[in-house]
């Protein structure tokens, strides 16, 4: 998936085309960031929202700010409250929760955030508790986790924290092609269970 700016530099929009050079989302945004996990900040009308990589715009633009997704989740703002979504665009932490949201990094153990209620700083952390397979934590097992587990094999979108350990589905300490495999005989219903 590349990006394409058409027209004018300065008053351009901005589209995706997928490889073979075909349009897979119209030039209407102002700007689109680069994809991480699978998706892509992208810019309209001074609001932002999301891009998936065939081009949708899957989480409408909606925002004021935005950020990369990491491990499922990702810090949005909108009238000045800021809140926690998962890729399916649900509020994991709702808006108003905190006033300011800052993504700290991963460690071992999952996402942290910086977290400002009423003026005082925190910390959250290791939220949601995810599901084996459930790699980007939005409650279901489909093929969005499967397309995760993959992208992580071929290097491209690496998985770190709890994602990571949602996508170990047996459980062996590495994510390779038989949690892949796990995952998509789980989809089309061949296991039940990991
Ligand atoms: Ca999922
Ligand atoms: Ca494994």
């Amino acid at each position: 998936m590349g990006r394409v700016l058409k027209g004018d530099f300065n008053i351009g929009k901005w589209g995706l085309v997928n490889k073979t050079g075909q349009l897979a989302a119209p030039c209407e945004y102002d700007q689109i960031d680069n994809f991480y996990e699978g998706m892509a900040e992208a810019q309209k009308n001074n609001l932002w929202g999301y891009v998936d990589t065939t081009g949708q715009e899957v989480i409408s633009c909606q925002y004021d700010f935005t950020d990369n997704f990491y491990n499922g989740l990702a810090v949005v703002s909108k009238g000045g409250q800021y809140g926690l979504i998962n890729t399916a665009g649900d509020e994991v932490v709702p808006m108003g929760t905190y006033q300011n949201i800052v993504y700290v990094g991963t460690v071992t153990e999952g996402s942290f955030y910086w977290v400002e209620q009423n003026g005082k700083w925190g910390i959250i952390g290791n939220i949601p508790d995810r599901d084996l397979g459930d790699i980007n934590a939005d409650g279901k097992i489909d093929t969005t986790d499967a397309r995760l587990a993959l992208q992580h094999i071929v290097g491209k979108n690496v998985l770190t924290g709890v994602a990571l350990a949602a996508a170990d589905v047996d459980k062996s300490g590495k994510v390779d092609t038989v949690d892949a495999r796990l995952i998509l005989q789980y989809i089309v219903k061949k296991i039940d269970k990991f």
